[in-house]
């Protein structure tokens, strides 16, 4: 069985070699590979040989047929190329070739990182599960306060939760560091609401943190519109609401126009025209206390971005929900 194999080899090979057009080479492949070739009769009466033979068998005709089907394409290039035919067909489109790029949030945190670096500002991070105290406690949100339903929390099995904002970072560098403190804090933060156009369940957002001597409330507007005008432009629209935080007092919200509809009004902004961006204050000093600074010797301010509505007016986007999707078609756009 083995030599008549072997000879249906050569025999294979040499056909090829000598086939002269591409039809002559379709039939050498009928006729060695086909359905009714001997090569396929003997693969097919297989189960029929004694064990041994089986596998010696069996071996041997799978090789044959790599190397008759090797040889195959090897014969239809050459063929194909001399005869200007399926081998190379100049007038196809070129293939472009698919090339990786950073998400668009990572892109929209180096954008951010880069400015604030410039600003002064040193970068700090902080775990994702985090405690009670850090996320709530020490940034003076006690038990049962009502400031607490705004922060859907996740909580985790065991103990812990998935921190609702990157102010617990604050927290983690003042506990192990003295001023003064220049920090941002980029990362994930997880909040256990629906999300529609302008809401996550999972978003980022960016912490700012300068704690020193006399540091006024001047300084942070000042680094806010100073930060606006280097992502937007000069004439970016920005306006400051009075707001409320546990940690901050006096507290702002920040508001941009929106990039999307150009303040006329639209479901990112839901038809105000401003953009909720940031919010940010002066450090509570009961915040000092928790982590040990004294108030009448330090003050500073803190700040808090959405990132991903950040990306959202640079890129244009107007569903926040896209961003996390993982589809390439949206993805490959930005
Ligand atoms: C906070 O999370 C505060 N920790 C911010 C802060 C830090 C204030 C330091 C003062 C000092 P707030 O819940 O407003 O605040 O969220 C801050 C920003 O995150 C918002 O302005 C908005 O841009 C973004 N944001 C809030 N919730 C969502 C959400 N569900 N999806 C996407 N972005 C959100």
């Amino acid at each position: 069985m083995i030599d008549r194999l072997e000879k249906l080899r050569s025999e294979g090979r040499e056909q090829i070699e000598s086939a002269a057009s591409e039809k002559e080479l379709e039939d050498v492949r009928v006729a060695f590979l086909g359905r009714k070739s001997e090569l396929n009769l003997v693969a097919r009466g297989l189960g029929k040989l004694p064990p041994d033979e089986r596998r010696l068998v069996g071996k041997a005709v799978n090789r044959i047929k790599e190397e008759l089907t090797t040889l195959l394409g090897e014969a239809r290039e050459r063929l194909g190329g001399k005869t200007g035919g399926p081998g190379l067909d100049l007038t196809l489109p070129g293939r472009v070739p698919w090339v990786g790029r950073k998400h668009p949030l990572t892109r929209t945190l180096e954008r951010l990182e880069g400015i604030f670096k410039g600003l002064g500002f040193e970068v700090a991070l902080g775990p994702h599960v985090e405690d009670d105290f850090h996320n709530f406690e020490a940034l003076n949100f006690p038990k049962d306060h009502p400031a607490r339903d705004a922060h859907d929390t996740f909580y985790v099995e065991g103990g812990g939760l998935l921190r609702t904002h990157t102010s617990p970072v604050q927290i983690r560098v003042m506990q192990t560091r003295k001023p003064p403190i220049r920090i941002i804090a980029p990362g994930r933060v997880f909040r256990n609401e629906t999300p529609d156009a302008s809401h996550g369940s999972e978003f980022f957002q960016l912490e700012g943190l300068y704690v020193d001597k006399d540091v006024r409330f001047g300084e942070l507007k000042g680094v806010l519109i100073k930060f606006l005008r280097e992502l937007y432009g000069d004439d970016v629209g920005v306006r400051l609401r009075p707001g409320f935080f546990p940690f901050t007092e006096p507290s702002a919200e920040v508001d941009v126009e929106c990039r999307i509809c150009r303040g006329k009004g639209c479901s990112v902004c839901k038809q105000t025209g401003w953009v909720e961006l940031l919010g940010a204050g002066m450090v509570d000093p009961r915040v000092f206390r928790a982590v040990g600074y004294d108030p009448d010797e330090v003050s500073g301010y803190a700040f808090g971005l959405g990132v991903d509505r950040i990306c959202m007016m640079m890129t244009g986007v107007d569903d926040i929900r896209l961003f996390l999707q993982n589809d390439l078609r949206f993805l490959r756009q930005l």
